[in-house]
């Protein structure tokens, strides 16, 4: 990975975030594109008492008032200053996802469903979710993992520095590959989901001191991976931008309980309200027709 991020070649940014204190840029290595994506780490409140201040450039002073801009002692082991995502190569569906983005709220019709997105899932379902098959086959991160079973490998997010209990945010992978996003669910997979659901509220607390009613347990309605998995956040985080949000964050137990009236047909019956970036693919497939 060294070698890869000293051969960035830096071409443009792609967004940044001042609330989040993210950067992501596209540039390219060895002449493939490449997605490089930075963000500023949390304080390590581990470490106090020692302050890890150290430089310091006063801005101004007033009575008891005083502040100024320093810098921070920092180690890539202790106290890292960012954290890194590297994604290479890097295709098109990847810089559309990481590019600034302009969100419209559309209404997916179960016709519009048939009609633009199921054709585009299919063609979204091949090499895409390679990670996911690495994970849930080859033992990818296998160091990782936090809970495995027949149903599902529970691990760290990418999203995730792997340790700031307080922006916890763990992946569930289920091992069903028919279920592409929560337009597959129907009736027949509530007892499944509860299996899931119940096991992430109990076995998660016995590995982080964190209770079980202390994680917003979602999915994500459009997905980027169209292989079903859930997303397990601490309730307390809320620095995770537009993925938490009305019109992308879907809790596991409101599908569940949705599930209870929509009968045999399921998800497929709905219309489905949520926003999207103008760059995904899906909006111009025929989306930008359903905007509200
Ligand atoms: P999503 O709802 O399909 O899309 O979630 P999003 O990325 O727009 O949120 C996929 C989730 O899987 C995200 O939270 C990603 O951060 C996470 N993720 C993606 N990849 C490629 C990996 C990976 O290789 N390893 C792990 N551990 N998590 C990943």
């Amino acid at each position: 990975m060294d070698r890869l991020v000293s051969a960035f070649q830096f071409e443009r940014l792609l967004s940044s975030d001042s609330q989040l204190k993210t950067i992501a840029l596209l540039g390219t290595i060895d002449g493939r594109a490449a997605i490089l994506q930075l963000e500023k780490s949390h304080f390590d409140t581990a470490s106090l008492p020692r302050l890890p201040v150290q430089e310091i450039r006063e801005i101004a002073s007033n009575d008891v008032y005083h502040w100024a801009m320093t810098t921070l002692q920092q180690s890539a082991d202790r106290d890292p200053a960012a954290k890194l995502n590297l994604i290479y190569p890097a295709s098109e569906t990847h810089i559309r996802k990481y590019e600034k983005p302009v969100l419209h709220i559309v209404r997916e019709t179960p016709e519009l469903y048939r009609s633009v997105v199921l054709p585009y899932i299919e063609t979204m379902r091949g090499d895409v979710i390679k990670w996911v098959r690495n994970i849930l086959y080859e033992g990818a991160e296998a160091d990782r993992v936090v809970v495995k079973n027949d149903d599902f490998v529970l691990l760290p997010d990418m999203k995730w520095d792997g340790t700031t209990l307080e922006s916890l945010y763990l992946c569930c992978i289920v091992y069903r590959d028919d279920i592409a996003s929560i337009r597959d669910l129907n009736e027949t997979h509530i007892p499944y989901l509860e299996r899931i659901a119940g096991t992430l509220r109990t076995e998660i607390p016995r590995r982080y001191s964190i209770a079980g009613d202390q994680l917003r347990i979602f999915v994500h309605y459009q997905p980027s991976y169209y292989h079903f998995h859930l997303h397990v956040v601490n309730t307390a985080y809320h620095g995770l931008g537009e993925s938490i949000l009305a019109g992308r964050a879907i809790l596991l137990e409101e599908v569940i309980d949705t599930l209870r009236f929509l009968g045999p047909e399921g998800y497929q019956r709905r219309t489905l309200t949520y926003a999207i970036n103008e760059s995904h693919k899906l909006w111009e497939l025929g989306l930008n027709r359903s905007a509200t």
